[in-house]
């Protein structure tokens, strides 16, 4: 039987029971009660048939528990629209003579993870020479001139540094979003441009677990790029999108 994609619920065994599974932590001491808890707080969520799969002592009067439910709802996924960066995603020898023939110079492209957090790995898998996944990062594209200037980098520090290299491309990495704390620092540097009245004149771009492109688009960048991005997806639409301005 065609699945109704107007009328979409999970499912575990069998089409359209609607069982999902949960996994979360609470502040109660391992045992029944918490066992109990677990099971009124699932219920409370609008999941029927409640089944506390397992639980773990998380120590301290904290448990961990994972639960299956059965969900009533469903969504129409017809009608669902999502903001997604449209550039077409080419190979790194694509993108290199994409630049050489409509841009016709290297493109400057300045990256850090800023504010407080000290997650590397991934602007690195972007940047880096060595790349990720089986893709060159940007600092081996020959048509980009890459400078990676690490974890908690400030906003104007970085700022500072586009404007001394003339880059054309802002690459902003946010991994840790406690406390909203990826949005404080992102919503904080348009602001300085804005405030600067620089906010043209970069490609604003960020990126993160927790980032999608219709974030970014709300925060006032350009394009955001989430989990499993690679150079050649950022490359690509950056390379496009400075070609559409220089054709201008
Ligand atoms: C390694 C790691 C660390 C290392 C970091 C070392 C380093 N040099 O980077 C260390 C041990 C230092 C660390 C510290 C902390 N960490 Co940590 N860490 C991780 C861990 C295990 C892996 C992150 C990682 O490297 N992922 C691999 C890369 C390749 O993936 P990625 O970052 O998502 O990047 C990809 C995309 O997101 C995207 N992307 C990312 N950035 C950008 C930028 C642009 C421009 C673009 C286009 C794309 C892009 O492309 C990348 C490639 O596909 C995660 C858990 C996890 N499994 O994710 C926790 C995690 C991120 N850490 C976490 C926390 C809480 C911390 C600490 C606060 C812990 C503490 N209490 O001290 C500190 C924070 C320190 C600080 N000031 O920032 C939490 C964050 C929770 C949250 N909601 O914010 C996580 C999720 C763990 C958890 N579940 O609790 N951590």
């Amino acid at each position: 039987m065609a699945t109704d994609l107007t009328r979409v619920k999970p499912y575990g065994d069998t089409m359209n029971d609607g069982v999902m599974q949960l996994s979360f932590s609470m502040p109660a001491p391992y045992g029944e009660e918490a066992k109990e808890a677990a099971r009124q707080l699932v219920m409370k969520m609008g999941l029927t048939e409640p089944q506390i799969y397992h639980m773990k002592d998380l120590g301290e009067g904290y448990t961990y528990f994972i639960v299956y439910g059965k969900c009533e709802h469903h969504v129409d996924y017809t009608t669902i629209q999502v903001p997604k960066v449209e550039s077409q995603v080419m190979s790194f020898y694509d993108i290199n003579h994409y630049i050489e023939e409509h841009i016709g110079r290297k493109v400057v492209v300045v990256g850090a993870c800023t504010g407080t957090d000290a997650h590397t790995v991934g602007i690195d898998a972007i940047m880096n020479m060595k790349g990720y996944n089986g893709e060159y990062g940007l600092e081996r594209y020959p048509w980009v001139d890459a400078y990676n200037l690490g974890s908690q980098v400030e906003n104007d520090v970085l700022l500072a540094k586009a404007l001394e290299l003339q880059a054309d491309v802002l690459l902003v990495s946010q991994i840790v979003t406690q406390k909203g704390v990826h949005i404080t620092n992102l919503t904080e540097l348009v602001e300085l441009l804005e405030a600067e009245g620089l906010r043209d004149r970069f490609l604003l771009i960020c990126g993160g677990p927790r980032i999608s492109h219709e974030l970014a688009l709300e925060l006032g960048f350009d394009a955001g790029f989430g989990p499993g991005s690679l150079a050649p997806h950022v490359a690509s639409y950056f390379s496009q999108e400075i070609a559409k301005r220089v054709e201008k």
